[in-house]
């Protein structure tokens, strides 16, 4: 049953958001009927609140444009005994004037208005139907298209198609949770005897019993003679007056949806993405973009830097044929790069359009990157409702093309720190030249001597000695003091620049995982964080509906 607790509007609403919520992951039909639910409850309270619509329906023959007749107290339907005999809908209304709106809402086309001040059935729309069990198939489909859409329903039976399995099977077990909008009506008791009358009455109460129907009153009537069409006819005025037929119509349909809706959201615990399982991933994805190939190209550039920059001056122009290993990978130059991409954040990884020259990960880079991201699609869909599976897969598969790019672009424009640190090479790099310089004039010095001898010219040289060893001569001193500080300095320079090397190639891969980490982020847990937050405002929704 419905609650009557929460306004109708609210729990309409919660629905209407339950379905969005779920769309294009529980079932389509079960979002989509919800979704039409209210839709439908919207339009027919928007159109007319006041008036209450009851459909007269049932097998064909039974007696439901009699029974029109009898309650309007008109001949306009047609009741004869050619099967079937009504094949359109028609509707009186009681009342000043015609519910245009409302009637065309339910599109039916004929309709009388029986004029009326205020009475007691003003306001009340009532509807003979076509049967559901001829073989006129559009009759079925008339009768299936206006049942979801009145307020009420008069189930017409008689008494050798009461129990008929077409009637029980095919729309009053179904409508069960509709047993307080229904009444059922046994019709031509003027054919029974009355002990007979009262059997049928009690084999009919306890069908209905058994079908979840309970709620449901039966009465006996007969169109013919009119016997028991008082008591309907009050029946029916007891709903005019109270009006809250319409509304617990849709709270019923509502409370259905609703029901229908949560079984699609299941009930477990939602899964939640532990830090292990994040780790592998992160693990698997920077694997796979290069970070180790960086981390060694870092390692490997400083090296070449560090020793260019500090090397001795006679040997160390070899090394500028060499290439620089950072530079071959397009690393760790943002301001090399192409600019982001516009609307990206400067320290947005992976919106910029740079492009690193890694090589593409390897097939067994790929394999592990996708079991990590099926380990974790499996873990945040664990236990959930099929439909839902299939969004947290999609969410970490939606991705997945756009993935390389984005960590590549991640790591080509990382600032990977390696412009800091390098002032003392500079330092080195003038105390070397000033050691060759030193060496330079030592080894003129020595050379002066003979140049002079070559040319006749003869000069009275000074014989200057090394002040702490008097044994060598100060040319000989500055030579040695040249080239041998020169290559102690070089030597020395080197454990500085492999120390500074590991520490730059650590800190760049720091920098590069934690790159990695925010696109894994961004791209992947939270699409699928999102998926299961949908499918936890979803439940939520659905219980407010309820
Ligand atoms: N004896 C008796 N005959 C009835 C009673 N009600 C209806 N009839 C007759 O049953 C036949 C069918 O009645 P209808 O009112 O046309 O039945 P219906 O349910 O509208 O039939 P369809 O329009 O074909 O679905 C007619 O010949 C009526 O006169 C009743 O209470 N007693
Ligand atoms: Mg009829």
């Amino acid at each position: 049953m419905a609650s009557t607790k929460v306004p109708l509007a609210t729990r309409m609403q919660a629905l209407g958001e339950a379905a969005t919520l779920s769309g294009g992951r529980s079932p389509d039909d079960v979002v989509r009927s919800a979704a039409d639910v209210v839709r439908r409850a919207g339009e027919r309270i928007a159109i007319s609140g006041d008036h209450t619509v009851v459909a007269i329906a049932g097998a064909t023959g039974s007696g439901k444009s009699a029974t029109f007749n009898a309650l309007t107290g008109t001949q306009l339907a047609k009741s004869g005994v050619t099967r079937p005999t009504t094949s359109e809908p028609m509707a009186v209304a009681w009342g000043a004037a015609l519910p245009t709106e409302l009637l065309d809402w339910l599109g039916i086309g004929r309709r009388h208005l029986i004029a009326s001040a205020a009475g007691p059935l003003s306001n009340l729309v009532l509807v003979d139907l076509p049967d559901h069990d001829s073989t006129e198939r559009q009759h079925r489909r008339t009768v299936d298209r206006l049942v979801p859409l009145v307020d009420m329903l008069v189930w017409i039976v008689d008494p050798q198609k009461y129990a008929d399995a077409a009637l029980h099977d095919g729309y009053l077990k179904p409508l069960a949770p509709y047993a307080d909008v229904m009444v059922v009506v046994l019709n031509q008791a003027d054919r029974l005897a009355p002990d007979q009358l009262q059997k049928a009455m009690l084999d009919l109460r306890a069908l209905l019993d058994a079908e979840g129907l309970g709620r449901t009153p039966v009465l006996a009537m007969s169109a013919l003679t009119g016997a028991g069409v008082p008591e309907l006819r009050a029946l029916l005025e007891r709903v005019v007056r109270d009006k809250t037929m319409t509304a617990k119509r849709f709270a019923t349909d509502v409370t259905e949806r609703a029901r229908a809706l949560a079984a699609t959201l299941g009930s477990g615990r939602l899964p939640r993405l532990d830090a292990a399982v994040e780790d592998q991933l992160n693990d698997a994805l920077a694997d796979a973009a290069g970070v180790p190939i960086v981390e060694r190209g870092v390692l490997e550039a400083w090296r070449h830097r560090g020793t260019l920059a500090t090397g001795w001056p006679v040997l160390k122009w070899l090394k500028w044929f060499k290439p620089d290993p950072l530079k071959k990978l397009r690393v760790g130059f943002p301001a090399l790069q192409l600019p982001a991409a516009p609307g990206a954040g400067p320290d947005d990884p992976g919106t910029t359009l740079a492009r690193t020259s890694l090589p593409k990960a390897s097939p067994v880079q790929r394999a592990a990157m996708d079991s990590a991201l099926r380990a974790l699609s499996d873990q945040a869909s664990a236990g959930l409702p099929r439909g839902w599976v299939e969004a947290v897969r999609a969410a970490t598969r939606g991705s997945e093309r756009l993935l390389a790019d984005r960590l590549d672009g991640a790591i080509a424009s990382a600032d990977l720190g390696l412009r800091k640190g390098t002032g003392w090479w500079w330092v080195v790099d003038v105390l070397q030249w000033l050691l060759f310089a030193v060496a330079v004039v030592g080894g003129l010095w020595l050379a002066l001597p003979v140049v002079l001898l070559f040319f006749q010219i003869h000069l009275p040289l000074p014989d200057l000695r090394f002040a702490p060893i008097p044994e060598i001569g100060l040319p000989t001193a500055l030579v040695i003091l040249g080239v041998g500080g020169g290559l102690l300095l070089e030597a020395l320079s080197r454990v500085f620049v492999e120390v500074g090397a590991r520490l730059k190639a650590r800190a760049a891969r720091a920098v590069l995982r934690e790159r990695i980490a925010r696109v894994t982020r961004t791209d992947v847990l939270e699409p699928v964080q999102a998926e299961l937050d949908r499918l936890a405002r979803a439940r939520e929704a659905v219980q407010r509906a309820l």
